[in-house]
């Protein structure tokens, strides 16, 4: 029988990467609606801060007695923005886009490919937390890479079409830029590549793994 773990999330495209994610590992993971306001997002500046907000109020709406449940908080770090959208990436999201975060690092342009994936570099960072019955466990993952200059590709969700990954190593660190990497989406964005690839690199799968490592129950799949 496979283990359940409900994911408390609004956000149906990280509820299908973390369902893909632990299928390899035979778990199942269910997301968990809780009445609109049961759960208040804290102020914080921290992604960690939300994430261990949010479980503690979670854990008080478990769907059945020592069930798992999982919360996950990302977003998008722009260097050149000194790290907005950030912890503000749903709200950023939903009111400017990838197209007013193209505007807001319009003049970051050089024909040089290096230079310009330097001048536009940013992260996506993940921190997953999760309540396992007994008690709190945090992982987090990251993803480097680069702001592109335009939408491309129609994959994924929210940021994807504007991120392009850095390529990464045969032990899966990222390089940097114009180094070729075993693992690459040779300069296309999430948005072009699809989930497949995305999941290669993704910080989400990143934050889950080190969470499933402290797990007594987790075995590695291929
Ligand atoms: P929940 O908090 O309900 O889970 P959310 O959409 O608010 O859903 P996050 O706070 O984790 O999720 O993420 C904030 C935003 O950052 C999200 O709405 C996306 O726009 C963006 N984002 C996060 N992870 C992403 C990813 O893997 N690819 C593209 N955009 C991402």
């Amino acid at each position: 029988m496979s283990t359940t773990v409900w994911f408390l999330t609004s956000n149906a495209g990280k509820l299908e990467e973390a369902q893909h994610h632990f299928k390899q590992l035979n778990m199942e993971v269910k997301g968990l609606d809780l009445p609109e306001n049961a759960i208040v997002e804290p102020q914080a500046t921290d992604l960690e801060t939300v994430a261990r907000s949010k479980i503690a109020q979670a854990m008080h709406h478990l769907p059945s007695e020592g069930a798992m449940v999982m919360v996950e908080d990302a977003g998008l770090f722009v260097d050149a923005l000194d790290g907005f959208p950030g912890v503000y990436s749903s709200h950023a999201f939903s009111t400017i886009g990838n197209h007013g975060l193209l505007r807001l690092l319009s003049h970051l342009v050089d024909d040089d490919p290096v230079r310009i994936k330097n001048l536009r570099s940013a992260s996506f960072e993940a921190v997953a937390a999760l309540w396992d019955g007994e008690k709190v466990l945090i992982g987090k993952g990251s993803c480097k890479g680069a702001i592109a200059t335009e939408v491309q590709g129609e994959a994924g969700f929210g940021f994807d079409p504007v991120f392009i990954p850095a390529d990464l190593d045969d032990s899966g660190a990222p390089l940097s830029p114009g180094t070729l990497g075993s693992i690459s989406t040779h300069g296309q964005t999430f948005g072009v590549v699809g989930p497949y690839t995305k999941h290669q690199f993704s910080h989400r799968r990143r934050a889950l793994e080190e969470l499933l490592r402290q797990l007594p129950l987790y075995e590695p799949g291929e």
